[in-house]
């Protein structure tokens, strides 16, 4: 049986997604409340000021994770809701709601894992500079440092920064995203650089104030590439593809995990450097190399491909009318298999996956129900291929399916929904959806019961 019993089953959210905004209870703006109003940027004009009304509704929602047999809880601390200005004064209220937040998690029997940036950067960090800055790196360390010192002695497991590549690629890059700027190669390098020595300071402050115990990481996207048939030769040119970077990529996996496990950039990200206008300082790198005790990774769909004459990667399209998610995102159950696998081989740490699941367009149908068999089907095969990857020797010690309930999904607003538990945002009704039936049985069998 690949599913240890020590194994961590759970669900993920975060705070701008699901608590209504930290402004409107005393705290900061963030750049997501800025950028949300900003014409045509998010698909149908909503923000997060209300979404799920968590930071009134935490204690229902905790019960409701406790009657789903949810054992483990990824969740997100905001920011501008503890420094309403990103520095300087704290906000004891958004200690509070958090404090008592674990609190009634732990009394529930649900094991609290923290993410303490999920994309929330306090308005007035942005104002100076934002991740352009590098002085952003001992603001957010004087952060962690906060947050760890008040919830450290009761956390299971925390992480730094959400998906670099999206915060910084998406945000930064290609303006999709909060704060929806569109900068040069050689800024977004400079942000990352500063994204990472971010991390490290924060592991650093992690490390001197949570319980022993704790287990510290953080959770990039998952990104690699998938071979199309198990031929030694297709596998070897997705290995390549996943780890070899020819140029400077924001959405690569080494040019993220290299310096967090190995202390150095890929070569093509050092030659790009060369040619930059600043440069990391002596000592940079040993601050973001600090020792992390899982390899985390959001992992949602990929693409395949296979060796080529000269057995470099060659993309293989997605059939034509093929399985898709509301996002028109790939169906690649796979992509748990040889992610874990690919990411244990060459960092060597076991694999937590920090998130994965599925958006679809779910309703509350004339039986007072939510019957979503896609989502089942898809968990389904995923996990799978999760346990198909722990049958043959990767170690993974926990999965948190993405999402506990429907969210703010970001610039797509409220109508991508990716919850186990649907919400209605009228009337803030919450209803279990058939996954999340599905899950409770799945969890409580450890396993066991994926078909
Ligand atoms: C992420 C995003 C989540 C999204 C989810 C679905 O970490 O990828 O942060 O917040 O809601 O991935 O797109």
């Amino acid at each position: 049986m690949p599913f240890p019993a020590d194994f961590r089953w759970g669900v993920a959210t975060a705070s701008y997604q699901i608590e209504g905004s930290p402004y409107k209870a005393g705290g900061g703006h963030s750049v997501w409340d800025m950028f949300c109003r900003r014409p045509g940027k998010i698909a149908d004009g909503s923000n997060g000021d209300v979404a799920c009304d968590h930071f009134n509704r935490f204690r229902d929602d905790v019960a409701l994770m406790k009657e789903l047999g949810i054992p483990n809880y990824r969740m997100s601390i905001a920011w501008p809701r503890i420094l309403p200005n990103g520095t300087g004064k704290v906000d004891e209220k958004g200690l509070e709601f958090y404090d008592q937040l674990i609190d009634a998690l732990l009394e529930s029997g649900v094991n609290p894992h923290v993410t303490l940036y999920h994309w929330d950067t306090p308005w007035n960090v942005y104002l100076r500079g934002g991740w352009l800055n590098r002085e952003i790196s001992d603001w957010f360390a004087d952060y962690s440092e906060i947050v760890v010192k008040r919830l450290g002695d009761r956390v299971a497991s925390w992480m730094t920064l959400n998906e670099p590549q999206c915060f910084i690629g998406l945000g930064m890059e290609n303006g999709h995203h909060a704060p929806g700027d569109k900068l040069g190669q050689q800024e977004i390098l400079w942000a990352s650089h500063n994204a990472l020595l971010a991390h490290g300071k924060s592991i650093q402050a992690i490390r001197a104030n949570a319980k022993a115990d704790a287990r510290v990481g953080w959770a990039p996207v998952g990104s690699c590439s998938l071979p199309a048939t198990n031929s030694r030769e297709d596998v070897e040119a997705a290995r390549n593809a996943t780890f070899e970077m020819t140029k400077f990529d924001t959405w690569a996996t080494p040019f993220w995990s290299d310096p967090v496990f190995f202390g150095k950039y890929p070569a093509a990200v050092d030659e790009f450097w060369s040619t930059c206008y600043r440069q990391p300082e002596a000592g940079d790198m040993a601050i973001i190399q600090q020792p992390l005790d899982f390899y985390g990774a959001n992992i949602y769909h990929s693409g395949h491909v296979l060796a080529g004459a000269d057995g470099k990667a060659e993309e293989v399209a997605y059939p034509q009318g093929g399985a898709r998610t509301i996002y028109h995102w790939p169906i690649t159950p796979d992509a748990l298999y040889w992610g874990p696998k690919f990411f244990y081989e060459r960092y060597g740490k076991p694999i937590v996956i920090t998130e994965n699941g599925m958006g679809l367009s779910d309703w509350v149908q004339t039986d007072g129900k939510v019957h979503d068999p896609q989502r089942i089907d898809y968990l389904n095969r995923y996990l799978k291929e999760l346990e198909r990857a722990m049958a043959d020797g990767v170690k993974v010690d926990g999965y948190f399916q993405w999402s506990f309930m429907d969210n703010f999904e970001w610039n797509e607003g409220y109508r991508f929904r990716f919850g186990l538990v649907h919400v209605d945002y009228q009337t803030q009704v919450r209803t279990p959806k058939d996954s999340a039936y599905w899950y409770r049985d799945l969890i409580e069998s450890n396993g066991a019961t994926l078909a």
